[in-house]
């Protein structure tokens, strides 16, 4: 399956690094959210779902997790590790986040405004949805 990284410009100097993110910009459509997630518990396993609609870019900023993408035929895993770099996640993508560092804040910038009828949780429910048929 297809994976879209993005690399973002480091403003670095001799007093650190700092990263920019513009909707329409860098950021390939209009941001209505952000939030993040942290302190995550060990061995946690978050999200186990998709989205119909909406669209986001995600980053670690600070720390390292992993990314499990499924389109429904095919599985891909990133890991995010760099705070110069994002990950776009389309909609009807099932998504798992896991192996978080004990620092790790995973930043989620979302093309829309937080609506749980856009989930789908049910991973049968997400192969019917993308594939039109039950595993
Ligand atoms: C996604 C992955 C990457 C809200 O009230 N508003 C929000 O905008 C969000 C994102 C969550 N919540 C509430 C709903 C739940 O009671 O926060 C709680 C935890 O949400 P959830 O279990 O959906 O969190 P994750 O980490 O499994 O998934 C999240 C996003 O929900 C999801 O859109 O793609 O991060």
């Amino acid at each position: 399956m297809n994976i879209t990284m993005m690399q973002f410009q480091k403003h670095g100097d001799d007093r650190g690094a700092l990263v920019v993110l513009e909707e329409n910009k860098n950021i390939p459509f209009e941001v209505k959210r952000v939030y993040y997630m942290y302190d995550t518990t060990p061995g946690e396993i978050r999200g186990k779902h998709a989205h119909k609609k909406l669209k986001q870019v995600l980053c670690c900023p600070c720390g390292a997790c992993t990314i499990k993408l499924d389109d429904g035929k095919e599985k891909a895993y990133v890991r995010l590790d760099d705070p110069t770099e994002g990950l776009i996640v389309e909609a009807n993508i099932w998504r798992e986040m896991y192996d978080f560092t004990p620092n790790a804040v995973l930043m989620v910038l979302a093309s829309d405004y937080y609506d749980e009828s856009d989930y789908i949780r049910n991973y049968e429910e997400f192969l019917e949805h993308v594939n039109g048929e039950k595993s």
